[in-house]
């Protein structure tokens, strides 16, 4: 009920003859203005699903906070704000934002138990973020974008469950800008970084020396039979203090693109005559007060 999906038509043409579309969801908070703040102390991942959406704030812990909120409007009225103070070294925080396929609460945080389609038929994502200038950690990090994988395509095994990494860090970034909305695109040829996938992470899968400058066309290629389960976004850990936000993640699977917008649940707008009358209400009531105080 909190999400409403509009369908934009077919886009056009990008590839005829393909399957081709995109879908822009609202996805909403689950309180009003100025909407959430999920926050976990302890140091074991706890997680929320997000009404009405396949959303959930998720890995959350230390003292990471995420929640869509008013602090940062970005295409409306809201983001997906994250903070944390914790690290970096310790305890350090951590908070994600991500969309799984039939997620189910395991132990108070949540896991996909499906599949968005198959890694080969992935053809890039993009997303909006904002780095305050609060932020004292690394200059260089924002939150960062994740494709999140099953590696042989069995969803009953789950040692091979995990992830592609994308942080300008490995992709000639050098200061993240602060207190200005920066949007990334992954492409083909795009480096990503590993985590899990029953490969261990940081894998070093191409015949270079360094393990972060993989591409997305090689991980499609290393790994043909994965499925999608899910994308994230996320901060922490090993991070020190951060303020930030993103907005509108994008992903394109078979030609088919879906974004979501963070928002907040607008109030029903009144009818121009109800405003009108309104209006009228509150000059009366002015009135009223200055003679009441003549
Ligand atoms: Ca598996
Ligand atoms: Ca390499
Ligand atoms: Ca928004």
């Amino acid at each position: 009920m909190s999400s409403k999906i509009f369908s934009l038509a077919l886009v056009t043409g990008l590839a005829a003859g393909a399957a081709s579309g995109a879908h822009a969801a609202l996805v909403y908070a689950n309180n009003p203005a100025p909407g959430d703040a999920y926050s976990n102390a302890s140091g074991s991942n706890q997680g929320q699903a997000i009404a009405g959406s396949d959303w959930y704030y998720n890995n959350v812990r230390n003292g990471g906070t995420v929640g869509i909120s008013d602090a940062n409007p970005r295409s409306g009225n809201a983001s997906a704000s994250f903070s944390g103070t914790a690290g970096p070294g310790g305890a350090s925080y951590k908070a994600d934002i991500e969309y799984l396929a039939s997620g189910v609460a395991v132990g108070g945080n949540y896991l996909a138990s499906g599949s968005l389609g198959a890694f080969s038929d992935f053809s890039g994502m993009s997303y909006d973020w904002y780095r305050d200038s609060a932020s004292t950690n690394t200059a260089g990090q924002h939150p960062s974008l994740r494709i999140l994988l099953d590696r042989d395509g069995d969803l009953s095994t789950i040692n091979d469950r995990g992830g592609l990494v994308f942080e300008r860090a490995y992709n000639g970034g050098g200061a993240a800008p602060t207190d200005s909305w920066v949007t990334d695109v992954v492409t083909g040829t795009t480096f990503l970084w590993n985590f899990g996938l029953g490969i261990g992470n940081e894998a070093n899968i191409n015949a270079t020396p360094y393990a972060y400058d993989a591409t997305l066309a090689e991980w499609q290629a290393h790994s043909p039979n994965a499925v999608i389960l899910g994308f994230s976004s996320g901060v922490g850990s090993g991070w020190g203090p951060f303020v930030g936000a993103v907005d509108n993640i994008s992903w394109t699977i078979g030609g088919v693109t879906t974004m979501s917008n963070f928002e907040l649940e607008r109030a029903t707008v009144p009818e121009p005559g109800s405003l009108a009358l309104l209006g009228l209400a509150l000059a009366g009531l002015a009135v009223a007060r200055r003679r009441k105080g003549a």
